[in-house]
């Protein structure tokens, strides 16, 4: 075998095994191939929602402004991972409110406080406690008396006179002119005794004051027992003027309403008694001493 085709053999076996190679690859080739899909079956793109919050820093938010004890409020948490967490303010037993803070736009903090009414549904419960007239007084037609009252988790109050001798809510009228409202935390309103506000009554001796919440009138409260309202003068002496009794006066003028009770100092007496239908105090030596009750002893 000469030189050439020597040579030419060996182009041949190369050629060879380039071809045997390519046909391996091409087959290799067409086997990885995924299959193809008409454009018209691909799949519509999906948008996948994007967590506003996914990393720290945390962040917190309370819906309802600052802290109000007489509300339940919540506040929006989010921790370190993005996690969103609401807080509700809570009850943690009948009288103590748990309160939850943003101290600042990152933390939270929680306060805790005695409800001095009650606390329920993660607030402290709203009250108003009428203090005077809270019943047995006798008032004077034309005298100004001072209705007084307690408020907790209250702006604006009502105030309104109930003859409760009187059935079906006749006997009901407004103390306030124009059913206008106070501001609940002054606590106490002057009251001119008019005539002409009072409910319709035979015998004026069963009115009570209602103090109502304007904005919400199921928080309201009555005077305890009822009062009279005279358009005389009124003065009732217990026991006259008996130094071995001991009594009470109750009056009622223009000027004055009340009661005063016989009372010693050292062996006086100082005996209460009523003189034109006007309180009056006469002093008696006690020979005997005076007795605590406000009396003399007995020989
Ligand atoms: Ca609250
Ligand atoms: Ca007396
Ligand atoms: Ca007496």
């Amino acid at each position: 075998m000469n030189k050439k085709i020597a040579s030419e053999f060996a182009i041949g076996v190369v050629v060879l095994i380039a071809l045997v190679f390519g046909i391996i690859f091409w087959f290799g080739g067409q086997k990885a191939q995924t299959p193809t899909i008409p454009a018209n079956t691909l799949p519509d793109v999906v948008s996948v929602p994007v967590q506003e919050k996914t990393i720290s820093p945390t962040e917190c938010v309370k819906n309802n402004g600052a802290s109000d004890y007489f509300s339940k409020n919540d506040l929006t948490y989010w921790d370190e991972t993005g996690k969103e967490i609401t807080f509700s303010d809570v009850c943690l037993d009948s009288n103590r409110l748990q309160e939850y803070l943003c101290s600042n736009s990152k933390e939270y903090s929680t306060t805790q406080f005695d409800c001095p009414r009650g606390c329920s549904n993660g607030k402290c419960n709203r009250y108003i406690k009428v203090i005077y007239p809270n019943g047995g007084e006798i008032f004077r037609i034309g005298s100004v008396r001072t209705i007084k009252w307690k408020a907790e988790g209250v702006s604006r109050v009502h105030i309104f006179i109930h003859d409760t001798s009187l059935k079906n809510q006749t006997g009901f009228n407004y103390i306030i002119q124009d059913n206008g409202t106070l501001d609940a935390g002054t606590g106490e309103y002057n009251w001119i005794i008019d005539k002409r506000v009072l409910p319709t009554s035979k015998k004026n001796n069963a009115y009570k004051v209602q103090v109502i919440s304007d904005e919400d009138p199921e928080v309201n409260d009555y005077s305890d027992n009822n009062f009279s309202i005279k358009n005389y003068n009124v003065c009732k002496d217990s026991d006259g003027d008996d130094q071995y009794k001991s009594g009470c006066v109750q009056y009622a003028d223009n000027e004055n309403q009340g009661s005063s009770c016989d009372t010693c100092s050292g062996n006086y007496l100082n005996e209460q008694i009523c003189r034109n239908d006007k309180l009056e105090e006469k002093q008696y030596y006690c020979e005997l001493g005076c007795e605590y009750e406000g009396k003399c002893k007995k020989p």
